[in-house]
């Protein structure tokens, strides 16, 4: 990585603390993505911009911060990118998928805190995530008790807005979600100085529609039976998507699905064909959170598809952008994200309806359902998902697993008995 310590002093950032955490990194995605076999070229890009994630990234967000863009920080797949897009801002994901700054984190809350909470709260107040220090605004949601509190702490070191997410999906949930899109509207328009028109929200909802059909389109590939691309590859995909520049993501994605097209052609797989193909459903995985997908796919099992924030639910369903007024399309924005379904909303019998039917589509052999420890409402959510799962024949195990290596044999223990139980 080219010299960026003055960029990164100007973000106000803890440069000798930073500096460990850019030591560890490199060495960690090398083990785990760098050690594959048979990657399609097309990764290259990918690899390059986890090389870049603390760099040029960052240079492009100070760049544009300089021509008056503001960048909105946000955490969960609820809050609408096409706002932030079309107000001048641009969305970045803030990944919380790192072990690193879970001390920092543990300092304001309790230890049986979820690692994500913990993380983001820990990356925020260590000062050695350029991300959250090139933040304008960081945008909060009502989901889950551990994230609310984490707002409040956040609240006093940085700009936080909070979204109220309703709980539940009735006619008038739906109508308090499309008053909170507005209302978020105008508090970003304050902090860009750009009112949302039909026009901007028209452009931004094409922009991000595209980029949900190019990773639409990238996951038809892992329906196939001889698998052009590895789960791992994927998920890095998406995980990206949350961060990169859109437009950019978009064409070096299609370039990736073209050489998919061609592997397809010649027969390229990258397991072999009695692998095990296993869709995981839970929690999000972000970045550099690979764990579960490096443990399956090195004891025996290939990972076909994510029921997950950082999978499935982040691109499934488009924005109906055929609205005239900019009522019509904030509504269409408020049906969308209200048609995702998490585990924070009750009831959420949708998720379980969604987990058979990507069962099917992506013809998988077995379910892990993967949760983060003290996630209640995804462990809780468990029983009834692998109840339903079961009832359909559906083999399917719970893995618990937080973001340290600790339990890294553990696991590898009970997936390479699951795969052998799917295998015979
Ligand atoms: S829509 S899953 S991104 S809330 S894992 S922090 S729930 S204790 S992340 Fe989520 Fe939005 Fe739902 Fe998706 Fe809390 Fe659970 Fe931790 Fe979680």
């Amino acid at each position: 990585m080219s010299d960026y310590r003055e960029m990164w002093q100007s973000l106000d950032m803890d440069l000798e603390k930073h500096d460990e955490l850019c030591e560890v990194l490199p060495k960690f995605y090398s083990d785990i993505y760098l050690s594959q076999e048979n990657r399609p070229e097309g990764m290259n890009y990918y690899n390059f911009v986890i090389s870049e994630v603390h760099g040029l990234r960052i240079k492009e967000l100070v760049n544009a911060k300089a021509e008056n863009q503001k960048v909105v920080g946000t955490f969960c797949v609820y809050v609408p990118d096409e706002i932030i897009n079309a107000s001048n801002g641009i969305s970045v994901g803030l990944c919380s998928g790192s072990d690193f700054w879970i001390p920092d984190g543990e300092k304001y809350l309790p230890r049986n805190t979820c690692p994500l909470v913990k993380s983001a709260v820990g990356a925020k107040v260590s000062g050695t995530c350029p991300y959250f220090q090139s933040c304008d605004m960081i945008v909060g949601e009502t989901t889950c008790d551990g994230k609310k509190k984490a707002w409040e702490i956040l609240d006093e070191h940085t700009n936080m807005y909070v979204m109220d997410l309703p709980q539940m999906k009735r006619k008038k949930d739906y109508k308090h979600w499309k008053e909170e899109i507005f209302e978020f509207s105008s508090e970003l328009s304050k902090l860009t100085g750009k009112e949302l028109t039909v026009e901007n929200l028209s452009d931004s909802i094409d922009l991000i529609n595209k980029k949900r059909e190019t990773l639409q389109k990238l996951y038809e590939f892992r329906k196939l039976k001889e698998l052009p691309i590895s789960g791992k590859d994927a998920l890095l995909i998406t995980q990206i998507a949350f961060y990169d520049n859109i437009e950019r993501f978009i064409e070096k994605t299609e370039a990736l699905i073209d050489e998919l097209e061609k592997r397809v052609k010649e027969k390229v797989s990258v397991f072999d064909k009695d692998t095990p193909r296993i869709l995981v459903t839970g929690t999000p995985m972000a970045v550099p959170n690979w764990k579960l997908h490096h443990l399956i796919e090195t004891s025996g099992g290939a990972v076909v598809c994510e029921e997950t924030c950082t999978g499935t639910r982040y691109f499934e369903n488009l924005v109906d952008n055929t609205g005239d007024t900019l009522d019509e399309k904030v509504e269409a924005l408020a049906d969308r994200y209200m048609g995702i379904n998490c585990a924070c909303f009750m009831p959420n019998n949708g998720r379980t309806d969604d987990i058979i039917r990507l069962h099917e589509e992506y013809s998988a052999d077995g379910v892990i359902y993967y949760s983060l420890p003290f996630c209640n409402t995804y462990a809780i959510e468990a029983k009834q998902v692998m109840d339903a799962l079961e009832a359909k024949g559906i083999p399917v195990i719970h893995i618990e697993s937080g973001y340290s290596l600790e339990d890294a044999g553990q696991v590898k223990t009970r997936l390479e008995a699951f795969f052998e139980m799917l295998r015979g």
